[in-house]
């Protein structure tokens, strides 16, 4: 389940002595797993693409208990994966040898909500699918949504800077995250679990750790800004000839949906060369209802769009969105996917998924294109029977060559966990990384937390 080329080799940590178990017993009685079937799930990623060996799982509630076992693991030289809901695609939510899995799933409570700013703070093992359930019956929702948010931690997504289906309305999480409060991993907890939209006074800590994919400290509470559930939704799922005609419909989107235009989603098949996924989030079906019309009146007129469907009523609504959330678990069903999660301009974004086809040709079963337009956000995947190191070795580094070309980023709302650490370097200076370096040095300086992820091998 992992390739050599992925893993380097074990770095200097201590082994779990029964010292240790008995030490973790004591401050999480009947939360420290050791079962090695109980341990399987959390060993092995979503994709069950890479697999570890950790003996042990710790599953703490509170945030005190978090800074006792990095304290403790600091001391002992242990080292620690953070994990939330295990949904990560590269690599950074499972062990790479057998490093202690230290779980959220039981770090589940809301703290505090505030009905008139709309600001929810959370501990970290919080489901992303419970919160938004949470928030709809007070009026709200959150602002980020995703495929797994079924499985996924506010905590993981956080530490991933998950982008997901309403980045185009709501940002990013460097936007609406308000404050956080982290456990380093010497223990040491660090409350900046701000409730303010504004604070200026010194240098902005959280930001350094939303995207750490738990290799500066482990997440332990959430503070963000939430916004109003809107009043009417329309979702339309529409056929496009061509990847240009999508790009003008976006454009035409934007010019007249305008304030209401909530997700530009697009994936493109056998059958229908592209579908894109228009969703709308206002206050006044009225009003939205003939914005929407008048756009679909000219996107048809000059047959941008071939027919579609609209949905206003939540169950057609869902349906639609699950033919976009859903393509993850469907190329599953092809066998083995190799997945890249590129940032491009994004006039440029489909021409990646042409030009691969070409280089590839049948060496591929297939390569499907998809995912965020309105971020500029390509899901590339090509899937094949069974892992092909040929095949693999014609789209890597062909892939991140491209992208580097235009400008783009590797890894766009992923991360780089794993599978892609090795590969920053096509869209980081080496300046830069050397200076993420030095900040994995400063807050961990044994580097206990998640070793093998994120930074390069050549950095450790
Ligand atoms: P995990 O997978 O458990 O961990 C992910 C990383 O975060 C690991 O490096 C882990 O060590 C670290 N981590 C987890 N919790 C903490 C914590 N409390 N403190 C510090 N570090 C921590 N991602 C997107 O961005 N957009 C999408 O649209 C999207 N769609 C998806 C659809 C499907 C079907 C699937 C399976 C995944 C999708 N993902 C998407 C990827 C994944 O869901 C996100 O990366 C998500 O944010 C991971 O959250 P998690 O709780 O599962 O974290
Ligand atoms: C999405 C999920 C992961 C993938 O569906 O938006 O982020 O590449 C992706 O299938
Ligand atoms: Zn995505």
């Amino acid at each position: 389940l992992r390739s050599p080329a992925a893993a380097p080799d074990r770095l200097p940590f201590s082994r779990i002595t029964q010292g240790d178990l008995d030490f973790f017993r004591k401050i999480l009685p009947g939360r420290v797993i050791t079962d090695p079937d109980l341990l399987e799930s959390s060993n092995v990623d979503w994709l069950k693409s890479v697999r570890g060996s950790s003996e042990l799982l710790l599953r703490p509630q509170t945030t005190e208990e978090v800074s006792q076992i990095l304290k403790y693991c600091n001391s002992r030289n242990l080292a620690v994966n953070p994990q939330g809901g295990n949904t990560g695609l590269v690599g950074g939510s499972v062990p790479v040898y057998d490093e202690i899995i230290l779980s959220t799933a039981l770090m589940n409570n809301i703290l505090t909500f505030d009905s008139i700013s709309g600001i929810l703070t959370c501990q970290a093992g919080c489901v992303l699918e419970n919160l938004s359930l949470y928030l709809e019956e007070k009026d709200y929702i959150m602002p980020l949504d995703l495929g797994a948010k079924g499985s996924c931690h506010i905590g993981g997504n956080v530490a991933t800077n998950a982008g997901g289906l309403r980045l185009l309305r709501y940002g990013s999480l460097h936007g609406t995250v308000l404050g956080l409060e982290v456990v380093l991993g010497d223990g040491q907890v660090l409350d900046c679990l701000a409730t303010l939209r504004k604070d200026n006074t010194g240098y902005d800590l959280k930001q350094l750790f939303i995207g750490s994919e738990g290799t500066l400290g482990v997440i332990t509470a959430v503070s963000i800004l939430c916004p109003r559930k809107p009043k009417s939704v329309n979702v339309v799922f529409l056929g496009c000839e061509t990847f240009e005609q999508l790009l003008k419909t976006f454009q035409l989107c934007r010019g007249m949906l305008g304030e209401i235009l909530s997700a530009y989603e697009f994936l493109d098949s056998e059958y229908c060369p592209f579908y894109v996924v228009i969703e709308t989030s206002g206050s006044d079906p009225k009003h939205d209802g003939e914005k929407l019309h008048n756009f679909l009146e000219e996107a048809m007129t000059s047959s941008l769009v071939t027919d579609g469907t609209v949905a206003t009523e939540d169950s057609k609504i869902k349906a639609l969105w699950s033919m976009r959330e859903r393509v993850t678990e469907a190329l599953t069903h092809d066998g083995f996917t190799y997945k890249y999660d590129i940032s491009l301009p994004v006039e440029k974004i489909y021409q990646l998924v042409t030009d691969m086809r070409e280089h590839l040709g049948d060496r591929a079963k297939s390569v499907v294109g998809y995912g965020h337009v309105g971020d500029g956000n390509l899901h590339l995947n090509v899937t094949s029977p069974a892992k092909d190191p040929a095949l693999l070795a014609a789209i890597e580094p062909f892939v991140y060559e491209w992208t580097a070309r235009c400008h783009g980023s590797i890894s766009a709302e992923h991360g780089l966990g794993l599978k892609k650490r090795n590969y920053i370097y096509y869209s980081k200076p080496s300046q830069a990384v050397a200076l993420m370096g030095n900040i994995k040095a400063m807050l961990d300086p044994k580097g206990i937390l998640n070793p093998y992820k994120t930074l390069p091998d050549n950095l450790k």
